[in-house]
């Protein structure tokens, strides 16, 4: 085969286009802060205080981007990522409060660019780490108040949020925060090996509960809730119940392996998307196997493959999404960060496929243009010519 055709090789051009002006601009700005190095260390980029936290140690924020401490500065920016470290709505294992400090702490492996997609994330957005919400541990109720006015205040400045969980009890202020704010009907895209459908569970709105009271939003309708790899042996009957009068689409695992992962994440795409100005990802890790994510509260094995997962992220925001979430990482259940890292790839895939869409921040390489680009360009020429 023409080694031409390979993803490799269109990879390998791509990258001669992209620039390199914003890490210039954070190197420059890194040995000028963090004053220079030692004689005997040649290169003269690395500073004497490490200033990034990058490649050898976390600095505790996100993929070691600036960390905006005036909130009354959000507005401009193109991502924020935002902790919320509550787990007051688990029902059997806890310790999600730790997942955005564990996600955090492994994006300092990371260098915001990807081969396969073409994309520096770094040189395409501007994304800030807006820190945590200040949950109330023992009071779910008062935490959804301050979870759906945080996302709210974000939605509003027109940043694209990024949540890290927390239990997925967060879904339903992060839903409820956007959709309060939004003129049309959310819908939503729901990874998960679980329905999240009951009403209560032990009498509050816990982690098994977001979308029941997420579509008693009225412009955040069932009809437009998509829910993906539902399956095993941990969701109970009451979910199916709901699901059943209210018509949400229930995409099992094994709806995946009958029908192909390209063919449901359309159908979810069209569910979604059904007379609605938006869509919210909800991205529960458990929707992964425990092989690949054991750090998580309630694991039920049969699940997706990363490789999956990120092949139907990569359609999923193809159309544009009005925020996302990551929950019910678990760093205590975990093994060598595997599932934090997985958390983190997640997002980088949504983000990586938000700019290459045209959805999100720049799309750094002008010259190789998608299909629609192309059309639009020779219109414009048209139109000078004539
Ligand atoms: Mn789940």
């Amino acid at each position: 085969m023409d080694r031409e055709r390979l993803v490799g090789s269109r990879g390998l051009e791509r990258e001669a286009q992209l620039p390199a002006t914003k890490m210039k601009e954070m190197l420059q700005l890194n040995l000028e802060h963090g004053l220079a190095s030692a004689a005997s260390i040649r290169d003269r980029t690395i500073p004497l205080f490490n200033r990034t936290g990058l490649r050898f140690s976390s600095n505790g924020s996100f993929a070691a981007r600036p960390f905006l401490r005036d909130m009354r500065e959000l507005g401009g920016q193109d991502v924020a990522v935002v902790g919320a470290p509550f787990d007051g709505g688990t029902t059997y294992r806890p310790g999600a409060r730790f997942g955005p400090q564990a996600i955090r702490k492994i994006t300092a492996l990371d260098s915001g660019y990807s081969l396969e997609m073409g994309v520096d994330i770094w040189e395409s957005l501007d994304l800030v780490d807006v820190g945590d919400i200040s949950v109330i541990p023992a009071n779910i109720e008062k935490t959804f108040d301050q979870i759906d006015m945080a996302v709210g205040y974000i939605h509003e400045r027109a940043v694209f949020p990024v949540v890290l969980g927390g239990d997925h009890s967060i879904g339903y202020p992060d839903i409820r925060g956007i959709a309060a704010r939004m003129d049309g009907n959310v819908g939503i895209i729901h990874f998960d090996r679980h329905f999240d459908l009951s009403e209560y569970n032990f009498d509050e709105r816990m982690h098994g509960t977001p979308f029941f009271h997420a579509t008693n939003i009225p412009n955040a309708p069932a009809s437009n809730l998509v829910q993906i790899g539902i399956g095993g042996w941990t969701s109970n009957r009451q979910g199916a119940q709901v699901a059943r009068e209210r018509g949400t689409t229930v995409i099992t695992m094994s709806d995946i392996d009958r029908w192909g992962l390209e063919r449901m994440c359309e159908m979810a795409l069209e569910h979604a998307w059904k007379d609605a100005k938006a869509v919210f990802l909800s991205f529960d890790i458990d929707c992964i196997d425990p092989g690949f994510a054991p750090g998580t509260g309630t694991p039920e094995p049969g699940g997706f493959t990363p490789r999956e997962v990120f092949r139907m992220l990569g359609i999923i925001a193809r159309e544009g999404l009005v925020g996302m979430e990551v929950v019910e990482v678990a760093p205590e259940y975990d093994v060598a960060e595997i599932t934090s890292l997985l958390g983190t790839r997640v997002i980088y895939t949504v983000l990586g496929t938000l700019i290459e869409e045209g959805k999100l921040g720049t799309r750094p390489d002008s010259s190789v243009k998608s299909e629609p680009e192309v059309a639009a360009a020779s219109a414009d020429e048209g139109i000078v010519g004539g």
